[in-house]
C-alpha cells in the first residue's frame, strides 16, 4: 500500500468505515495518508455530447490516474443521496431529473490534491462564470447542464466513492512515469 505523510484526516480500520449503511473507503490507514482520491461523474449531457474522451483526456493528461470507472444509469434513490445537502433547494428536484435522465459515466482518480485540482480543471458550478479554459468554461453554457460533477472535499469523496463503488471495482497500481509527476 503506497502511503506517504501522516495527515489527520479519517480514522477506521481498514478497508471499510460502515457510516448510515454505506460502506466508505478509508482515507488514512494507521497513520498514513493513502494517495487521495476523488470522485468524477460525467453527467448525462458529456455522454450525450460525445465528451467522454475529452474530458477523461484532460485528467489524464494533467497526471492523475483512473482508478475505476463504468458507464451507468443513476437510480432517483442515489442520485437523492448524492445531492442530499441540497434537498429542498429549488434546484434540487431539477438537478436529480437531469442526472437520473440518461447514462453517466461514474469514475475514481487519484492523485496528490486530486479533490481540489480537479474542480479547478472543471471550473466554476456555472459555466457562464467558468475559466474559458476550464471543462465547464470551455464546453457548457449553462448551470443545469454543466457536464461533470466532482467531490467537494476529502469528505465528500469518500463518501460518494462508497455510493458509487465497490472495493472490487477500485483498481491500485503502479502507473509508468508516476515518477515524473512528483518527488
Ligand atoms: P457538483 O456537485 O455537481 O460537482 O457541482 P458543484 O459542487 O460545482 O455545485 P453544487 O452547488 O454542489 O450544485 C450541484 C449541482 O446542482 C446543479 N445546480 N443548479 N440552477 C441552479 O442554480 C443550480 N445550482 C446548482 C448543478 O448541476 C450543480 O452542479
Ligand atoms: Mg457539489
Amino acid at each position: 500500500m503506497a502511503a506517504a505523510a501522516v495527515k489527520g484526516i479519517r480514522r477506521g480500520s481498514w478497508p471499510w468505515t460502515v457510516d448510515n449503511g454505506h460502506r466508505i473507503p478509508n482515507i488514512e490507514y494507521e497513520g498514513f495518508l493513502i494517495m487521495e482520491k476523488t470522485f468524477i461523474m460525467l453527467k448525462p449531457d458529456a455522454v450525450q455530447r460525445g465528451l467522454i474522451g475529452e474530458i477523461v483526456a484532460r485528467l489524464e493528461k494533467k497526471g492523475f490516474k483512473l482508478v475505476a470507472a463504468k458507464l451507468m444509469r443513476v437510480s432517483q434513490d442515489l442520485a437523492e443521496q448524492h445531492y442530499q445537502e441540497h434537498k429542498g433547494k429549488a434546484f434540487f428536484e431539477p438537478t436529480v431529473a437531469y442526472i437520473t435522465s440518461s447514462p453517466v459515466m461514474a469514475m475514481v482518480w487519484e492523485g496528490k490534491n486530486v479533490v481540489a485540482q480537479a474542480r479547478a480543471l472543471m471550473g466554476a458550478t456555472n459555466p457562464a462564470q467558468a475559466d474559458p479554459g476550464s471543462i465547464r468554461g470551455g464546453f457548457a453554457v449553462d448551470v443545469s447542464r454543466n457536464l461533470i460533477h466532482g467531490s467537494d472535499s476529502v469528505d465528500s469523496a469518500a463518501r460518494e466513492i462508497g455510493l458509487y463503488f465497490s472495493l472490487e471495482e477500485i483498481q491500485s497500481y503502479a502507473k509508468a512515469g508516476e515518477e515524473w509527476l512528483s518527488e
